[in-house]
């Protein structure tokens, strides 16, 4: 009985590091970010709500902005910490033809970016 006890807390205390891991729900597009490339980086959703999880496979941190054809951005994630993932919520997107983006100084112009397609 005490074992278990030890045992459990064992497990409470690795659960409680290593940041902010998350499955992945239900549903979502998963989309891996390294440097510096989005994986897919072509993504096809469906109008309406999407659901992104997103992980951060790479060394620095990264993040997933949507801009429209007419350069408005339109959405964007928090910022996911190397080794983190992050379920990014946007609600009610019209259909239509999109870039995806990280925002952070630089990255987009070493390649990480993307199309998303939502029809
Ligand atoms: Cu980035």
């Amino acid at each position: 009985m005490r074992a278990l006890a030890i045992g459990l807390a064992a497990v409470a205390l690795l659960a409680g590091c290593g940041g902010n891991s998350v499955t992945q729900p239900a549903g979502s597009t998963k989309v891996n970010m390294t440097e510096f490339k989005f994986d897919p980086a072509a993504i096809t959703v469906a109008h309406g709500k999407v659901v992104f999880f997103l992980v951060n496979a790479g060394n620095t941190a990264h993040d997933l902005a949507i801009r429209d054809s007419k350069d408005n951005r339109i959405a964007v994630s928090e910022l996911v910490s190397a080794g983190d993932s992050s379920v990014f919520t946007v609600d009610n997107i019209e259909a239509g033809s999109y870039t995806i983006f990280c925002t952070q100084q630089g990255h987009e112009a070493s390649g990480m970016k993307g199309t998303l397609t939502v029809t």
